[in-house]
């Protein structure tokens, strides 16, 4: 009995903070990024409750943010804007170096190796979630594309201009 009520008290704080939606966004990171450039962040989001979808993204440290999809277009890596990803039970979604991940453009701030910053998601259902990304070093495992200042630039450019070669 009285542990019983002991395990009760250990797990209040832990239901009380759990969302009720079932949403649950960890491995929040991000890349160490001068101010004025494009910055990126990675996460996975994991789902218990009923299927939702991932609509979008906002920092107070980037002029706008927004999903991307990272594509291998007969061998030529590109990003493409994501309007929403669906966000099933019992399928994490993870958003991963050469796959999907966020776009920070025009950052308000340099991003700092070890400090943290704000980000909201916004759910269809789950509504608005708070999470806060950690920076890791510039050199951790980035891709080809993000790296050197013509990268994410010329990336955008082609991506978002619409007007790639057919
Ligand atoms: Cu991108």
């Amino acid at each position: 009995m009285r542990s019983w009520l002991i395990a009760l008290l250990i797990l209040l704080p832990a239901v009380a903070l759990a969302d009720p939606t079932g949403i649950r966004v960890d491995h929040v990171w991000s890349r160490a990024m001068p101010a004025g450039a494009t910055g990126v962040v990675y996460l996975t989001v994991t789902n218990t409750g009923a299927p939702d979808t991932l609509t979008g993204v906002a920092s107070p440290v980037a002029a706008s943010a927004g999903l991307h999809e990272t594509i291998d277009d007969h061998g030529v890596m590109k990003m493409r804007p994501v309007a929403s990803l669906p966000v099933v039970p019992g399928k994490p979604v993870r958003l991963a170096p050469g796959g999907y991940h966020i776009m920070l453009m025009g950052l308000k701030r340099a991003l700092v190796a070890g400090t943290s910053f704000p980000l909201t998601l916004t759910f269809t259902k789950a509504g608005t979630v708070a999470v806060t990304a950690t920076v890791r070093g510039a050199g951790t495992a980035m891709p080809a594309m993000h790296q050197g200042s013509a990268g994410p630039v010329n990336m955008h450019g082609m991506s978002m201009g619409g007007s790639g070669p057919k």
